[in-house]
């Protein structure tokens, strides 16, 4: 998608510090980070919010989930512990739409979250 910040990126238009990729996905380090470790993992294909995923896009969530383990190894939070966040449409806090989920860690994170 032409305007999209994420696809610019997932294109190597736009740069951010890539932390690993592959065919289907991309990650990244957060502009503006929340925790000591804050990468967003993203998928290549545009796909609005997780309302708009297709029931036969399930291998994508399978992607990052994969993909946001590997970014916590990366990292050394994988024992420690880490929070996967996937916001949805303005109440879930998602702000840029093109689906992608946060992988924070690095501090103890609160619970209920804000
Ligand atoms: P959200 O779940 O849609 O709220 O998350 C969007 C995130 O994208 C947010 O944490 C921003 O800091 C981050 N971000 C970025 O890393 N690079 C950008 O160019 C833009 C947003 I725009």
């Amino acid at each position: 998608m032409i305007d999209c910040i994420f696809c610019q990126i997932a294109n190597h238009e736009i740069d951010a510090t890539i932390v690993y990729e592959d065919e289907e996905i991309i990650a990244f380090e957060d502009i503006d980070p929340q925790a000591p470790v804050h990468v967003l993992v993203v998928p290549k294909k545009h796909i609005h919010t997780l309302i708009d995923l297709k029931e036969n896009e399930g291998e994508i969530l399978e992607q990052l989930v994969g993909v946001a383990k590997t970014v916590a190894v990366m990292k050394h939070v994988d024992h420690r512990g880490f929070r996967f966040v996937l916001n949805c449409n303005p109440e879930g806090g998602q702000t840029v739409y093109h689906l992608h989920a946060h992988v924070l860690g690095g501090r103890k994170m609160n619970w209920p979250p804000g």
